[in-house]
């Protein structure tokens, strides 16, 4: 940086001077009128005197840049416009767009933080708090702001910094969310309750169905058989027949709809019947083709999606509406364990506005299972340390 006075008789000059000698991005730092030193001084009009500075390097580039647009306009010099460009190879060019690409998600993440600041501003400091933990739970801006909404609307004058108090308040609002809590119906008047699971790969159908069944049969004292659809891998009929024999309960592995309807048939008398089925992908549309004839031909009393926790919010809502030809009955959610924030669960809940049957939160058969109460939901989703 190069920082220089210059003394004119009036403002005009000073600035000419200036330019002239420190080029057009000099910027003016300070103006001063000034009297002449001395008893002559005291006698001539004031002067004025701006000091200037240039960053040296800028007005380099600034230089070279010009140079290069003036040699493009030169005849025949069409070519040197791309040779003089400061990006030379594929690599800089990438690691320049790179560098772009993370300035341009750094400014909406800015931006998203100040609009979140404005949605609340005015709001009771404490109420404000509890507005950034729901984010932090990856809660959705809007249902956020409609829990919050709601908190202030109910906090009393006399409370507006008690904690507690609006700690109580946001766990009510968030209880109204998630409210409608269903595990397996079982009707005790009549036998051969079907449930089946679908839902997509790797999510945890079997495992809960071991899982489920475990503790119908000895927690519950009910008789469960089992089914599986699952002959894709010879591993999964494997799977859940290990756990049908520590259980000591049947299964039957069926190839296709008319063994699928026989099985059926044969466990009439037991009170539930569970039926695992392959992972399906939701976009394929042969794999949901061929799940929904098994669907018809098993009519079966409760149809449960199994979604992980570990999916984002809009992607869960998508494997739901591809799976909702099926009608579905309830949600479980499983792994829990595994997520790093549970707001995905009310996100989807609010979008599908489906019951909630189970949450699973470990891999271990059969104690990792629990039909969550509305409080003990509401205190997951305030956050980690709330609830576990
Ligand atoms: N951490 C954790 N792991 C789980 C949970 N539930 C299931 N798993 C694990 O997830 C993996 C897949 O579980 P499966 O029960 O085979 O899943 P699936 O949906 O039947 O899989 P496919 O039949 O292949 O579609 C296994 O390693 C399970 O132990 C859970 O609640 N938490
Ligand atoms: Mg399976």
């Amino acid at each position: 940086m190069k920082i220089k006075k210059f003394l004119a008789k009036d403002y005009q000059t000073a600035l000419k001077m200036a330019k002239a000698e420190m080029g057009p991005d000099a910027i003016i730092l300070h103006t001063e009128k000034v009297k002449k030193k001395g008893i002559f001084g005291l006698f001539s009009p004031p002067q004025v005197e701006i000091t200037v500075a240039v960053d040296e390097t800028i007005k380099v580039r600034t230089d070279k840049k010009r140079d290069n647009f003036a040699a493009s306009y030169e005849p025949g010099k069409r070519e040197s416009v791309s040779a003089g460009n400061q990006i030379k190879s594929p690599e800089e060019r990438e690691s320049l767009f790179r560098e772009l690409n993370t300035m341009k998600s750094m400014m909406e993440e800015i931006r998203n933080k100040m609009y979140e600041v404005e949605l609340v501003r005015g709001m009771p400091e404490e109420i404000q708090r509890f507005f950034r933990m729901l984010l932090e739970n990856n809660i959705d801006k809007d249902i956020a702001l409609n829990i919050i909404n709601k908190v202030e609307n109910r906090l009393p004058p006399d409370k507006l910094h008690d904690k507690m108090w609006i700690r109580d308040l946001v766990l009510d609002a968030l209880e109204e969310y998630v409210k409608e809590i269903r595990p397996i119906e079982i009707d005790v008047c009549r036998k051969g309750t079907v449930v089946m699971l679908i839902g997509p790969t790797g999510v945890g159908k079997t495992t809960t169905i071991a899982k489920l069944a475990a503790n119908l049969t000895f927690m519950d004292k009910k008789e469960v058989a089992l089914i599986t659809l699952d002959t894709y891998r010879v591993a999964a009929a494997e799977q859940l027949r290990t756990f049908a024999e520590i259980i000591g309960i049947p299964i039957s592995v069926v190839f296709d709809q008319v063994e699928l309807k026989e099985a059926i048939e044969k466990y009439r008398e037991k009170d539930v019947v569970f039926i695992d089925t392959a992972g399906r992908s939701p976009y394929n549309d042969e794999q949901m083709a061929e799940l929904k004839e098994y669907i018809e031909v098993a009519a079966p009393d409760e149809i449960i999606l199994v979604l992980s926790v570990t999916t984002q919010s809009s992607e869960l809502v998508n494997i739901y509406n591809r799976f909702s030809l099926f009608n579905i009955d309830k949600i479980i959610f499983t792994k829990v364990d595994e997520a790093r924030s549970y707001g995905q669960i009310l996100n989807t809940i609010y979008e599908i506005k489906k019951p909630i049957a189970y949450i699973t939160n470990g891999q271990n058969v059969p104690d990792d299972i629990k039909v969550p109460d509305p409080l003990y939901l509401a205190k997951m989703l305030l956050g980690k340390d709330e609830a576990l």
